[in-house]
């Protein structure tokens, strides 16, 4: 194929337009990469016809570990866990969406590198968490080779704390520490989105960015890039559940980082060493085909930790 942005994945390429009449897309394929490109999204039926069958035993399985009344139509859905990461290690059906056949080959047709899904998340309610990317979480040289694929496991309701997006955002500035003026290398941060928030909230201001919530049908799926701002609406109505499973996605021959802890400039990379959900081998970080030693975090010495504790104790 004549491409010569190979860096830079299909459905985000300045030259997808021209691109899209070489990758030999059925005419739903084109459709969803005409979204993912104009808006950053798209809407599919998760494709697996066994797909009610898995969502059902899901909420079976995974229900008692939240410590929610779910039984209770009048119970506080919000008062328990959240949310169970990596479900796919132990339940087979979190693993079969997360490792679908045809979401991969299509996500890999889309990129033009291979995807591998790496992280899955099963929700029992709304995250109600503010705008943000996914980027700074999962950042990858080159850039935007991630995405995220959310399922609804359910009808979801206005008042449950839809998820929602602000379409066209991805093709804002992808923030880093350069642009907000921070160092991450070496700082330890709860969270890799707050440094961020400013800026997100910023930039949607001066665009004029709109948070769409995302009403879905139960089995329907929505892909969101690398870099478009989504987040979870305000749950209005804590007796009911918003049943989703979201699984993160990379794509190979890639380095896998998280820029919040990364100075990108100075070469100091938070390197991630993601698993394959696919076959539960770890990938090795790539570059232009060859093999990237991780750059992993000094260990403190015994002496520097017991320094720190008495500063601490201070
Ligand atoms: O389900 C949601 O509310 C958003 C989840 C999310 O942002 C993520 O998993 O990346
Ligand atoms: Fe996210």
């Amino acid at each position: 194929m004549n491409n010569p942005f190979p860096g830079v994945p299909h459905i985000e390429s300045p030259l997808f337009p021209r691109l899209r009449e070489q990758l030999d897309l059925t005419a739903e394929e084109a459709r969803i990469a005409d979204e993912l490109f104009a808006r950053g999204y798209a809407v599919l039926d998760f494709p697996d016809p066994e797909i009610d069958a898995r969502m059902e035993r899901i909420k079976t399985h995974l229900g008692p570990r939240y410590g929610i009344d779910f039984a209770d139509p009048r119970s506080d859905k919000t008062a328990g866990e959240r949310r169970v990461q990596d479900a796919w290690k132990f339940d087979a059906d979190v693993k079969a969406i997360a490792a679908n056949q045809v979401l991969l080959g299509l996500l890999s047709k889309l990129y033009g590198r291979r995807a591998f899904p790496f992280q899955t998340l099963n929700f029992p309610v709304g995250t109600q968490q503010e705008a943000h990317t996914d980027a700074v979480h999962f950042s990858s040289l080159p850039q935007r080779f991630m995405c995220g694929v959310w399922l609804a496991m359910e009808d979801i309701a206005p008042e449950a704390g839809p998820v929602f997006y602000v379409p066209g955002s991805h093709r804002w500035p992808q923030l880093s520490n350069a642009m907000i003026g921070r160092r991450g290398h070496g700082s330890s941060l709860s969270s890799a989105q707050d440094p961020f928030a400013e800026g997100w909230r910023a930039l949607m201001e001066v665009h004029g960015g709109m948070e769409e919530p995302f009403l879905a049908k139960k089995g329907q799926a929505l892909i969101w890039t690398a870099n478009l701002l989504h987040g979870g609406s305000r749950q209005t109505d804590p007796h009911l559940t918003r049943w989703s499973q979201v699984t993160h996605y990379y794509f190979e021959d890639c380095i896998w980082y998280t820029p919040a802890f990364s100075d990108e400039a100075l070469g100091r990379l938070r390197m991630r060493e993601p698993v394959a959900i696919t076959d539960g081998v770890q990938r090795r970080n790539s570059w232009l085909g060859e093999p990237v030693a991780v750059d992993r975090p000094a260990k403190l010495s015994l002496l520097q930790r017991v320094k720190q504790v008495k500063w601490l104790g201070r």
